[in-house]
This record gives structure tokens, sequence and C-alpha cells, in this order.
């Protein structure tokens, strides 16, 4: 190593010791390495030295010293970034010992909640439970429960086709169907889902909403047992003084139909906004299986009976907790899904 350079590294050494902080170190690096520092000089310098022996020696002791510098200021860096750190926790007081904060738990939808508790109460009385699909056929959704194509019952259930034969469907009765096709009786079944229909939205109608529907098959099945387990099913769900009404209705696949209302839960049956001030709230169709159904299943008419019913999940929770308007289950909004 010749003096000058020898000097040089005695110099940085004494320098890189004593800096202080990142910016000493910053100095340093341009003062030896920046464009114009002295070992870039120095390397510079050496195009000017003619006898190739020297100028091997003195490129490899400025390549050491250069090399010397690098190391020195990287590893002096990564101490002074540990040492600030340090001091940057030590400034940043952490209190341990605060309350953590709560974090916000969610809870099952009221309208799953509804569901669940009809679905148990089925349960208790021996109705088994089958999902159906939220897309169905034409047969199965119209056909096979004595709609056909040019029934006018169809238009009060219009609906959205995805293709010619494949719609949402309009009601969970096709499940009935699908069933019996593959039970033979006696049968008990309920089958919960969601369905969807081309209604103008209101305060009691949604174009998608919520159904369960029930049926059961077996020899000698009556409207008595009908009505009896509908009865017990809206004490069960709303109260055990709770009356139901059946009224004649009409729907293709049951024979007789009945439309069921239960007394209004919020002014038991005097009267009020929630029911329209008629004391009743209409929440199912119902009625004895009609022998066109038991045919396309294959079920003997002559020798089984079945009754069905289909009810509204929305309708259900609506009158249990006294919700005026059925858009609210729709609407996201946090207190009032936060109240169940
Ligand atoms: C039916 O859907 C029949 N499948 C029910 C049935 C099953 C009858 C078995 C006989 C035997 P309906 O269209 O009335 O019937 O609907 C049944 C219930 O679904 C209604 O009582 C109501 O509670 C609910 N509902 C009907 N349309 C809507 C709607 N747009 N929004 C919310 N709830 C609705």
């Amino acid at each position: 190593m010749t003096d000058d350079i020898l000097e040089i590294y005695n110099s940085v050494k004494v320098s890189i010791d004593e800096a202080n902080s990142q910016s000493d170190l910053d100095e340093i690096r341009v003062s030896m390495l920046g464009r114009k520092g002295l070992i870039t000089d120095k390397l510079k310098g050496m195009s000017l030295i003619t006898d190739l022996e020297e100028k091997k020696l003195l490129g490899k002791s400025i390549n050491e010293v250069k090399n010397f510098i690098e190391e020195q200021l990287s590893s002096k860096r990564s101490a002074f970034s540990e040492k600030d750190f340090l001091e940057s926790l030590k400034k940043t007081h952490v209190d341990i010992t605060l309350p953590g904060r709560q974090p916000s738990v969610g809870a099952i939808n009221i309208l799953t909640q509804v569901e669940e508790e009809i679905v148990s109460i089925f349960n208790s009385i021996g109705f088994g439970v089958a999902e159906g699909f939220e897309l169905d056929d034409d047969y199965h959704n119209f056909e096979a429960l004595n709609i056909p194509y040019y029934h006018p019952a169809r238009d009060s259930h219009d609906t959205f086709y995805v293709s010619d034969n494949r719609l949402i469907r309009t009601h969970t009765s096709g499940m009935q169907i699908r069933l019996m096709k593959d039970i033979k009786p006696p049968i008990a079944a309920i089958s919960p889902g969601k369905v969807g229909r081309r209604d103008a939205i209101d305060a009691k109608h949604s174009p998608v909403f919520h159904q369960v529907e029930g049926f059961l098959v077996d020899k000698n099945v009556s409207f008595n047992d009908l009505k009896g387990i509908l009865e017990l099913f809206c004490q069960r769900i709303f109260g055990s003084r709770t009356q139901i009404r059946l009224r004649p209705d009409f729907f293709p696949f049951v024979e007789p139909g009945a439309d069921l209302s239960a007394t209004c839960v919020v002014c038991k049956g005097v009267g009020c906004k929630t029911c329209g001030y008629e004391g009743w709230i209409e929440l199912m169709g119902a009625g004895m299986i009609h022998p066109n159904v038991f045919e396309h299943v294959g079920y003997d008419p002559k020798v089984y009976s079945g009754l069905a019913f289909g009810m509204g999940v929305e309708r259900i929770a609506m009158l249990k907790y006294g919700i005026t308007d059925i858009r609210m289950f729709y609407e996201n909004d946090i207190s009032f899904l936060k109240q169940w």
C-alpha cells in the first residue's frame, strides 16, 4: 500500500469510528466514494500510470481500501438503524394495560332464524327436511303441479326465465314432485328455500322471498289433519292463544284449497295497521293434494291422500316480530338486523 493510500485508510477508519449518525456516514461516503471523492480520484488517476506492475499493485490497494470503506459504512449503518428503532420505541410508549378493542360479532340473520324455527317445529312432529334448487324446470314448477302451459294460474307466478325451460322457481311446491317421485308413501317432508316472482315491491311483497313447503301423504289423510297440523304450528311459533282461519282458495295442485290466516300478534285480532285493520294476517296456501299430481308421481289417488301447505318465511317473521315492511329485511340496516 502506498503512503497516500495508507493515509486515506487510516483517516477514513478514524472518521467511521467516530461517526455518530447516518448523516455522518453519508458525508464520509460522498467524500470518499462520491463522484469527486478521494478514492474515485485515485481510481481515475491510474490511467496516467504506464508501468503495469505499479498499476496492478496500486489498483489492488485502492480496491482494498474501497471495499473496506463500503463494508464499514454498511455495518455501521445497520447498527444505527437498530439504535434509531429502539429509540423510536422508547418515544412511542405502548400501554399494555389498556383493554383491547372488542371485535364486532355477527349474528344469524333474522330470516334464517325464523326458517330454522319453522323447520324445528315440523321436525318435532315427524317431518323430514329436503332443500331444493333455486333454478327449476317448467315441469316441476308448473306442469306436474297441474298447471299446464295454457293455465291462467301461471300469470300470478310470472317469473324470471333463464332459458325456455329453466326458471327461478316461483314457489317451493316443485319439491313435492321430486320427493314423491323418489319416495313411496307414507311420507312427510318440508322444504325451505328461496323463490322469485315478478311481483311489484310493496310493504308485503318482494320479488325474492323465502317459502317453506310442507306435505304429508298416507292412507286416510284428511283435511282435519291439515287443520290440526297448521294450528299446532301457528300456536308453537306465535303463542298458544293464536287462532287460525282457513278460507277457500284456489291452487291447481290441491283440492280443496285454502288460504290460512292467523290472528295478528300485534293487536291480538282486534285490528291494527300491521294487519290492515282486519285482525288476521294471511300466511300460507294449503289444501289436499290434487289427484292429478298423484298421477304425475305414480301414486294411486284411490289408495293415498295427502295434505300440503306453503308459507312465506318473511310473512311469518313479520307477524312474529311486528315488522311492518318486508323491505326492512333486505336493506342491511345494522340497527335493524342486530335486534335479533
Ligand atoms: C304458493 O306459492 C303455493 N305454492 C302455496 C301452496 C303450497 C298452496 C301447497 C297449496 C299447497 P302463494 O302464492 O299464496 O302460494 O304463496 C304462499 C305464501 O308465500 C303467501 O301466503 C305469502 O306468505 C308468501 N308470498 C307470496 N308472494 C310473496 C311475495 N311476493 N313476497 C313475500 N311473500 C310472498
